[in-house]
């Protein structure tokens, strides 16, 4: 395996845009309401990921969120839709391994937008170093209902061992939620990435208000 690696970050790609380590608390979202409801709150990074929608309600979302983020100096990453987050000026992408043979990564990157990419496996993780993306997210980290997937939740101890092969900014993704946040955190991780802990909350404002204080 450690051969492995080396002889991935011997690519000689360029990066994509620096992110920064400090994504802190990170939610994902299907909506742009939600993008509304969470910014003033003081949310730094937030992932806009519309699935199964209809084209025409997915760019006035996509347009929308990019306009609140920019005024909240919030950075947005847009899931899936890298063309329209490239024509609209996003703060970057989010892509899954299965988008990456169709997403045109060098435009991408021309444009300036930030790339982060999702990884599962040791292939996965693999696959994306060689990238070098702005982030890596690796997960499920704990069991999760948002997402079917065939890989076994990999609980901090996996998140651990990402943290020893991945040089780039980590977010941790899956099942995670409370406390929880503190362990990913001293694993290394420096995003933690939400969806039900956050938009299945009976009140998200004071469940995110909450959240923030322990990602420090
Ligand atoms: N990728 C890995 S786990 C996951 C995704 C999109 C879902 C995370 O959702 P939740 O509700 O925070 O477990
Ligand atoms: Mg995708």
């Amino acid at each position: 395996l450690p051969e492995l690696f080396d002889h991935y970050s011997e690519a000689t790609v360029s990066p994509f845009p620096e992110c920064g380590r400090d994504l802190g608390l990170y939610p994902v979202v299907d909506d742009v309401r939600w993008i509304e409801r969470l910014l003033p709150l003081g949310i730094r990074t937030i992932q806009l990921r519309i699935k199964d929608q209809p084209l025409a309600l997915v760019e006035p979302q996509i347009r929308q969120a990019i306009a609140l983020c920019r005024n909240s100096d919030c950075r947005l990453f847009i899931n899936d839709y890298w063309q329209l987050a490239i024509e609209h000026k996003a703060y970057g992408v989010h892509l899954g391994q299965e988008d990456l043979s169709d997403a045109n990564l060098a435009q991408i990157r021309a444009a300036g937008l930030r790339l982060g990419i999702s990884s599962h496996c040791h292939y996965e993780v693999a696959r994306a170093r060689s990238l070098k993306p702005s982030y890596i997210a690796s997960g499920p980290i704990y069991p999760t209902t948002s997402k079917i997937m065939p890989w076994q939740p990999q609980g901090i101890e996996g998140l651990s061992y990402w943290r020893k092969l991945i040089p780039q900014p980590l977010v941790a993704i899956g099942g995670i939620q409370g406390d929880r946040i503190k362990a990913a955190h001293q694993a290394g991780a420096d995003g933690v990435a939400m969806i039900s802990a956050i938009t299945a909350s009976p009140s998200p404002e004071t469940t995110v208000r909450h959240l923030m204080t322990l990602f420090s």
